[in-house]
């Protein structure tokens, strides 16, 4: 089924240049970027994107983290990219995630206070579609 996801290089991803290799990879795979754009996040979107980890003792250091430099948006669609991306990214953890993923290979800083994994991915429909009112309102 084709569907669509909301991705983000995190501001590690896009300060250590990497963008361009996490979107081919995506391209590689054959989704296709249906919007595409680099910004600093605001407190208020970060707040409605990571409104489900409110609370938790990881929330304002990832809250720091996101804004601590620009982030790059992109839309891309595919069937069951949804899924799919979020196997591209690995877990959550790049210590661990498996070699071959975004996060597995490039990936590797994680801490209490950092939490450097380089992309997000929508984890549902539901989700995705919120996530993409939040970033291409
Ligand atoms: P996901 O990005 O793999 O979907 P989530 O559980 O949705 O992971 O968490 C959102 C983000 O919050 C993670 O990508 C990571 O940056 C951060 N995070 C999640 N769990 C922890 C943790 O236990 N310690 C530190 N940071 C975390
Ligand atoms: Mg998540």
């Amino acid at each position: 089924m084709t569907e669509r996801t909301l991705i983000l290089v995190k501001p590690d991803g896009v300060e250590r240049g990497l963008t361009g290799e996490i979107l081919r990879r995506v391209e590689a795979k054959g989704y296709r970027i249906a919007e595409l754009k680099q910004l600093n996040a605001s407190t208020e979107q970060l707040a409605a994107h990571y409104a489900e980890h409110e609370g938790k003792p990881f929330y304002q250091p990832l809250m720091d983290f996101m804004l601590s430099g620009p982030v790059v948006a992109a839309v891309i669609e595919g069937d069951r990219v949804i899924e799919g991306f979020r196997s591209l990214a690995g877990t959550t953890d790049p210590t661990t995630a498996a070699p071959g993923t975004i996060r597995g290979d490039l990936g590797r800083d994680w801490g209490e206070k950092v939490q450097k994994n380089l992309v997000h991915g929508s984890d549902s429909v539901e989700s995705a579609e919120r996530e993409i009112g939040i970033w291409f309102a």
